[in-house]
């Protein structure tokens, strides 16, 4: 069975936000499309409380883009975004969130910042998807949304190491692009096993 999994299309990650990604909410329309042919939908959503230690702001003398270690590897630090409560949290107001039968916030523990759907970035602290999903029987995964580099990146390598099969819907994902991330995100999905599809070719009979 086939579920559409969409990450993060907040206000944060789309133009005029706070860690915006270029051209991030050009994907509503194939996005909200996609809500249709789908008859499962799950939707992350990017929630931090004040002061998240993935923010440079908590860390002094430290920039946006810098990085430090954690005593989980290596973290990039951002500008404050989607702070819980906050606007630039709330979803993107075009994306239909009424289909959605669950949204899974992460990264709410304030010293480990969460990429993934599935686990925190320690690798190992469950977000509680895994269980949901193998719960319902769902075992063909289609990923969208943003980052392309960072959120979608790692919830598709990790949807591949606990044994789905993970697609990405090509043109329904952006990336933030630091230093040719886009292009590197693509071969590492690539090399992992992830499946690739336009929008177009995905097929609402097919879908089981
Ligand atoms: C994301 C950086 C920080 C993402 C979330 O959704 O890709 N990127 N927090
Ligand atoms: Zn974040």
């Amino acid at each position: 069975m086939s579920t559409l999994v969409i990450v993060d299309i907040q206000n944060d990650f789309c133009p005029g936000g706070a860690l915006e990604v270029p051209e991030g909410d050009q994907i509503l329309p194939t996005v909200n499309h996609l809500i249709n042919q789908f008859d499962n939908i799950v939707i992350t959503q990017d929630w931090h409380p004040e002061g998240h230690k993935s923010f440079a702001s908590s860390h002094p003398g430290k920039s946006p883009y810098d990085t430090v270690k954690m005593p989980y590897g290596t973290q990039v630090l951002w500008p404050d975004h989607c702070v819980q409560g906050s606007e630039g949290a709330d979803f993107h107001p075009e994306l239909n969130t009424r289909a959605a039968q669950l949204i899974i916030r992460k990264g709410y523990r304030t010293e480990i910042d969460s990429y993934s759907a599935f686990f925190e970035n320690d690798h190992s602290t469950s977000t509680g998807l895994h269980g949901y999903l193998k719960d319902l029987g769902f075992h063909d995964l289609y990923f969208c949304g943003l980052a392309t580099d960072f959120c979608v990146k790692w919830s598709v390598l990790d949807a591949l190491q606990l044994g789905y099969n993970a697609t990405l819907i090509t043109d329904a994902t952006k990336g933030i692009d630091m230093d040719g991330s886009v292009e590197a995100a693509f071969e590492e999905m690539k090399e992992a096993g992830a499946g690739f599809v336009s929008s177009e070719d995905i097929n609402e009979s097919e879908l089981t």
